[in-house]
Protein backbone atom coordinates (compact mmCIF):
# COMPACT_ATOMS: atom_id res chain seq x y z
CA UNK A 1 0.00 0.00 0.00
CA UNK A 2 1.10 3.27 -0.90
CA UNK A 3 -0.41 6.50 0.37
CA UNK A 4 0.55 10.03 -0.60
CA UNK A 5 -1.09 13.61 -1.06
CA UNK A 6 0.16 15.94 -3.70
CA UNK A 7 1.92 18.77 -3.03
CA UNK A 8 0.73 22.40 -3.46
CA UNK A 9 -0.74 22.89 -7.25
CA UNK A 10 2.16 20.04 -8.93
CA UNK A 11 0.66 17.05 -10.66
CA UNK A 12 0.55 14.44 -8.57
CA UNK A 13 3.18 12.32 -10.97
CA UNK A 14 5.22 15.11 -10.51
CA UNK A 15 5.54 15.91 -6.62
CA UNK A 16 4.22 14.15 -3.95
CA UNK A 17 4.49 13.83 -0.05
CA UNK A 18 4.39 10.50 1.19
CA UNK A 19 2.21 9.94 3.80
CA UNK A 20 2.01 6.53 4.68
CA UNK A 21 3.07 2.38 3.03
CA UNK A 22 2.63 -0.89 4.42
CA UNK A 23 3.77 -4.10 2.39
CA UNK A 24 3.80 -8.28 3.39
CA UNK A 25 3.36 -11.68 2.26
CA UNK A 26 -0.31 -13.35 3.23
CA UNK A 27 -2.31 -16.35 2.65
CA UNK A 28 -5.18 -15.74 -0.18
CA UNK A 29 -7.36 -16.31 2.78
CA UNK A 30 -6.55 -13.26 4.67
CA UNK A 31 -6.44 -10.65 1.58
CA UNK A 32 -9.87 -9.13 2.36
CA UNK A 33 -8.88 -8.43 5.94
CA UNK A 34 -5.38 -7.03 5.33
CA UNK A 35 -7.01 -4.57 2.14
CA UNK A 36 -8.86 -3.54 4.89
CA UNK A 37 -6.64 -3.05 7.39
CA UNK A 38 -4.24 -0.90 4.88
CA UNK A 39 -6.86 1.07 3.94
CA UNK A 40 -7.70 1.93 7.37
CA UNK A 41 -4.11 2.48 7.65
CA UNK A 42 -3.71 4.88 4.99
CA UNK A 43 -6.41 7.03 5.75
CA UNK A 44 -6.12 7.23 9.37
CA UNK A 45 -1.69 8.12 9.35
CA UNK A 46 -0.76 11.04 11.50
CA UNK A 47 1.10 12.35 8.46
CA UNK A 48 -2.54 13.43 7.12
CA UNK A 49 -5.09 12.56 4.89
CA UNK A 50 -3.69 11.18 1.41
CA UNK A 51 -5.33 11.92 -1.74
CA UNK A 52 -3.59 9.22 -3.96
CA UNK A 53 -3.70 5.56 -2.41
CA UNK A 54 -2.39 2.76 -4.30
CA UNK A 55 -2.47 -1.07 -3.13
CA UNK A 56 -1.25 -3.69 -5.24
CA UNK A 57 -1.85 -7.23 -4.79
CA UNK A 58 0.19 -9.76 -6.22
CA UNK A 59 -0.10 -13.69 -6.97
CA UNK A 60 3.56 -15.04 -5.55
CA UNK A 61 4.81 -18.28 -7.03
CA UNK A 62 7.99 -18.56 -5.79
CA UNK A 63 8.72 -20.12 -2.43
CA UNK A 64 9.92 -18.54 0.30
CA UNK A 65 13.21 -18.57 1.68
CA UNK A 66 13.38 -18.99 5.08
CA UNK A 67 15.57 -16.39 7.54
CA UNK A 68 16.21 -15.98 10.73
CA UNK A 69 14.24 -13.35 12.86
CA UNK A 70 16.61 -11.02 14.54
CA UNK A 71 16.70 -10.66 18.18
CA UNK A 72 14.80 -7.78 19.74
CA UNK A 73 16.53 -5.73 22.25
CA UNK A 74 15.85 -1.83 23.76
CA UNK A 75 18.66 0.05 24.71
CA UNK A 76 18.19 2.95 27.65
CA UNK A 77 18.31 6.56 25.66
CA UNK A 78 16.80 9.23 27.11
CA UNK A 79 18.04 12.09 23.91
CA UNK A 80 18.65 12.73 20.60
CA UNK A 81 22.04 13.14 21.35
CA UNK A 82 22.56 10.02 23.19
CA UNK A 83 20.86 8.40 20.38
CA UNK A 84 23.64 10.15 17.71
CA UNK A 85 26.46 8.77 20.14
CA UNK A 86 24.99 5.53 20.15
CA UNK A 87 24.64 4.98 16.36
CA UNK A 88 27.96 6.45 15.49
CA UNK A 89 29.34 4.30 18.03
CA UNK A 90 28.11 0.72 16.91
CA UNK A 91 28.38 1.46 13.14
CA UNK A 92 31.57 2.27 13.54
CA UNK A 93 32.19 -1.17 15.25
CA UNK A 94 30.09 -2.59 12.23
CA UNK A 95 33.26 -0.80 10.03
CA UNK A 96 30.83 1.84 8.93
CA UNK A 97 32.76 4.93 8.32
CA UNK A 98 32.04 8.47 9.66
CA UNK A 99 31.40 9.69 6.63
CA UNK A 100 28.84 7.14 5.60
CA UNK A 101 27.25 7.57 9.42
CA UNK A 102 26.67 11.31 9.13
CA UNK A 103 25.22 10.76 5.74
CA UNK A 104 22.79 8.17 6.86
CA UNK A 105 21.56 10.22 9.76
CA UNK A 106 21.34 13.20 7.28
CA UNK A 107 19.02 11.07 5.30
CA UNK A 108 16.35 9.76 8.07
CA UNK A 109 16.54 13.04 9.52
CA UNK A 110 16.01 15.16 6.81
CA UNK A 111 12.70 17.16 6.15
CA UNK A 112 11.89 14.72 2.97
CA UNK A 113 10.44 11.77 4.35
CA UNK A 114 11.30 8.66 1.49
CA UNK A 115 8.97 6.07 0.34
CA UNK A 116 11.63 3.68 0.56
CA UNK A 117 15.25 2.81 1.75
CA UNK A 118 18.30 4.34 0.71
CA UNK A 119 21.61 2.96 0.34
CA UNK A 120 24.96 4.39 1.16
CA UNK A 121 28.15 2.49 0.74
CA UNK A 122 30.07 1.63 4.10
CA UNK A 123 32.92 3.43 3.04
CA UNK A 124 33.03 5.85 1.24
CA UNK A 125 29.57 7.08 2.05
CA UNK A 126 28.36 7.28 -1.82
CA UNK A 127 24.86 6.86 -2.41
CA UNK A 128 24.00 4.15 -5.11
CA UNK A 129 20.02 3.89 -4.73
CA UNK A 130 19.17 4.55 -8.56
CA UNK A 131 15.73 6.48 -7.67
CA UNK A 132 16.48 8.85 -4.96
CA UNK A 133 13.07 10.14 -4.76
CA UNK A 134 11.57 6.55 -4.69
CA UNK A 135 14.43 4.52 -2.70
CA UNK A 136 14.36 0.55 -2.78
CA UNK A 137 10.72 -1.05 -1.73
CA UNK A 138 11.27 -3.77 0.56
CA UNK A 139 8.43 -6.02 -0.31
CA UNK A 140 7.39 -9.66 0.09
CA UNK A 141 8.34 -10.57 3.37
CA UNK A 142 5.74 -11.90 6.42
CA UNK A 143 6.63 -14.29 9.60
CA UNK A 144 6.01 -17.73 10.03
CA UNK A 145 2.76 -18.90 11.79
CA UNK A 146 4.47 -20.42 15.04
CA UNK A 147 6.87 -17.85 14.92
CA UNK A 148 4.36 -15.12 14.60
CA UNK A 149 2.96 -16.34 18.18
CA UNK A 150 6.40 -17.02 19.92
CA UNK A 151 6.97 -13.19 18.68
CA UNK A 152 4.04 -12.02 19.84
CA UNK A 153 4.51 -13.77 23.39
CA UNK A 154 7.93 -12.34 23.86
CA UNK A 155 6.72 -8.59 22.92
CA UNK A 156 3.74 -9.09 25.05
CA UNK A 157 6.41 -9.49 28.10
CA UNK A 158 8.37 -6.80 26.90
CA UNK A 159 5.10 -4.36 27.00
CA UNK A 160 6.01 -3.83 23.27
CA UNK A 161 3.15 -6.27 21.08
CA UNK A 162 2.20 -3.96 17.98
CA UNK A 163 1.81 -4.66 15.01
CA UNK A 164 4.31 -1.55 14.13
CA UNK A 165 7.36 -3.40 16.15
CA UNK A 166 6.38 -6.76 14.45
CA UNK A 167 6.63 -5.29 10.83
CA UNK A 168 9.51 -3.40 11.43
CA UNK A 169 11.59 -6.57 12.46
CA UNK A 170 10.68 -8.90 10.23
CA UNK A 171 11.18 -6.45 7.67
CA UNK A 172 14.92 -5.62 9.39
CA UNK A 173 14.88 -9.49 9.38
CA UNK A 174 15.03 -9.91 5.59
CA UNK A 175 17.14 -6.68 4.98
CA UNK A 176 19.79 -8.25 7.31
CA UNK A 177 20.00 -11.41 5.14
CA UNK A 178 20.98 -9.88 2.50
CA UNK A 179 23.93 -10.23 1.17
CA UNK A 180 26.21 -6.81 1.21
CA UNK A 181 24.06 -5.27 3.80
CA UNK A 182 26.03 -4.21 6.74
CA UNK A 183 23.07 -2.45 9.23
CA UNK A 184 19.52 -0.66 8.65
CA UNK A 185 18.78 2.61 10.08
CA UNK A 186 15.24 3.39 10.67
CA UNK A 187 13.58 6.32 12.14
CA UNK A 188 10.06 5.81 11.83
CA UNK A 189 7.65 8.55 9.61
CA UNK A 190 5.11 9.06 12.12
CA UNK A 191 5.47 12.38 13.55
CA UNK A 192 4.57 11.04 16.78
CA UNK A 193 6.52 7.85 17.16
CA UNK A 194 9.85 8.81 18.42
CA UNK A 195 11.37 5.00 18.49
CA UNK A 196 13.54 4.03 15.76
CA UNK A 197 16.40 1.19 15.45
CA UNK A 198 19.33 -0.14 14.23
CA UNK A 199 19.41 -3.49 12.87
CA UNK A 200 22.65 -6.19 11.88
CA UNK A 201 22.84 -9.68 11.58
CA UNK A 202 25.61 -8.85 14.47
CA UNK A 203 23.61 -6.90 16.48
CA UNK A 204 20.02 -8.30 16.31
CA UNK A 205 17.49 -5.81 15.85
CA UNK A 206 18.32 -2.61 18.53
CA UNK A 207 15.05 -0.33 19.15
CA UNK A 208 16.78 3.28 19.80
CA UNK A 209 13.95 5.30 22.03
CA UNK A 210 13.66 9.29 21.45
CA UNK A 211 15.98 8.99 18.33
CA UNK A 212 13.61 12.24 17.02
CA UNK A 213 11.86 14.83 18.27
CA UNK A 214 8.35 14.16 18.74
CA UNK A 215 6.23 15.93 16.41
CA UNK A 216 8.89 15.96 13.47
CA UNK A 217 7.93 15.06 10.06
CA UNK A 218 11.46 13.40 9.54
CA UNK A 219 12.09 9.75 9.11
CA UNK A 220 13.26 6.57 6.05
CA UNK A 221 15.43 4.30 5.96
CA UNK A 222 19.26 3.81 5.50
CA UNK A 223 21.54 0.50 4.43
CA UNK A 224 24.87 0.87 5.02
CA UNK A 225 25.90 -1.76 2.23
CA UNK A 226 29.21 -3.17 1.35
CA UNK A 227 31.68 -1.09 -0.46
CA UNK A 228 31.60 -3.88 -3.67
CA UNK A 229 27.91 -4.66 -3.00
CA UNK A 230 25.82 -5.21 -6.55
CA UNK A 231 23.02 -3.18 -6.33
CA UNK A 232 21.16 -4.54 -8.96
CA UNK A 233 21.32 -7.87 -7.07
CA UNK A 234 20.33 -6.69 -3.97
CA UNK A 235 17.33 -4.51 -5.15
CA UNK A 236 16.25 -7.98 -6.66
CA UNK A 237 16.36 -9.78 -3.50
CA UNK A 238 14.64 -6.96 -1.34
CA UNK A 239 11.93 -5.69 -3.46
CA UNK A 240 10.92 -9.39 -5.14
CA UNK A 241 12.39 -12.62 -3.82
CA UNK A 242 9.35 -13.82 -1.13
CA UNK A 243 10.93 -14.14 2.48
CA UNK A 244 9.40 -15.68 5.33
CA UNK A 245 10.98 -15.21 9.03
CA UNK A 246 11.61 -18.08 11.49
CA UNK A 247 12.17 -17.96 14.99
CA UNK A 248 15.37 -20.47 15.68
CA UNK A 249 13.79 -23.01 18.06
C1 LIG B 1 7.97 2.29 10.54
O1 LIG B 1 7.75 1.29 9.85
O2 LIG B 1 7.30 3.31 10.51
C2 LIG B 1 9.13 2.25 11.45
C3 LIG B 1 8.81 1.55 12.68
C4 LIG B 1 9.95 1.59 13.66
C5 LIG B 1 9.62 0.69 14.80
C6 LIG B 1 10.59 0.81 15.88
C7 LIG B 1 10.18 -0.05 17.07
O3 LIG B 1 9.36 0.41 17.86
O4 LIG B 1 10.70 -1.16 17.20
Amino acid sequence: MRASRSAGRQKASQQSRHISGAEGLYESHEIQKILKDYLSRAISHPRGMPDNIVITVEKVTQKPIKVSLLPVLTIQCNSRREARKFLQAFLSDLGVSEKAVRKGIRIVTGSKAMRGASLIRSGSGVRVEPDKARGVRVSRFGIEKISQKDLSRELTRKGINTSTVKEAMTLASKVASCEGVTAELCVSDDPHYTTGYLASRKLGYVRIPHIKREGSMCGGRVFFIDEKAEVDRMTEYLEKIPVFAETEN
